[in-house]
């Protein structure tokens, strides 16, 4: 009992006895926790892709290793193209799938291979090469 109180206060003291750049020190730490907290597990927006004077939403994602950007946002009902320039040989990204979509795709290496459709329902559609371990997803924004 007598001991815990003991360190209460001495932690009271540590703390009473900090200056200004010890507190900017914890206070960067901090931030740097919630930093990487949020990097890790916070919900990720993803790029929006750009709408084409023809009004098609055209996005390129480079694959190697994975997709890169991995979360691409469009608006429901316009048309999405979607160039995916492989950047490797390796064989795992060698297809890339939109089961939601019935697409399948062989992408060449060092090709761009341009995938096209039209999203008519908002929600979160996920692509995956040809093994699924190489995931993206799809945002589809109710339009209006
Ligand atoms: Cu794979």
């Amino acid at each position: 009992m007598r001991r815990a109180k003991e360190e209460r206060s001495m932690t009271v003291w540590i703390l009473a006895t900090l200056d200004a750049s010890e507190w900017m020190v914890i206070a960067v730490g901090i931030a740097a926790i919630i930093f990487v907290l949020w990097y890790f597990f916070g919900e990720r927006r993803g790029v929006a892709a750009e709408t084409t004077e023809t009004g098609v939403q055209e996005i390129s994602i480079t694959v190697k290793g994975g997709y890169s950007p991995d979360t691409i946002v469009v608006k429901q009902g316009r048309p999405v193209r979607l160039k995916f320039r492989r950047e490797e040989t390796a064989s795992c990204s060698e297809q890339v799938i939109f089961s939601d979509f019935g697409i399948v795709r062989d992408l060449p290496p060092f090709q761009t291979t341009i995938v096209e459709f039209t999203p008519d329902a908002p929600g979160e559609y996920t692509f995956t090469c040809g093994m699924r371990m190489l995931r993206g997803k799809l945002i589809v924004e109710p339009s209006r």
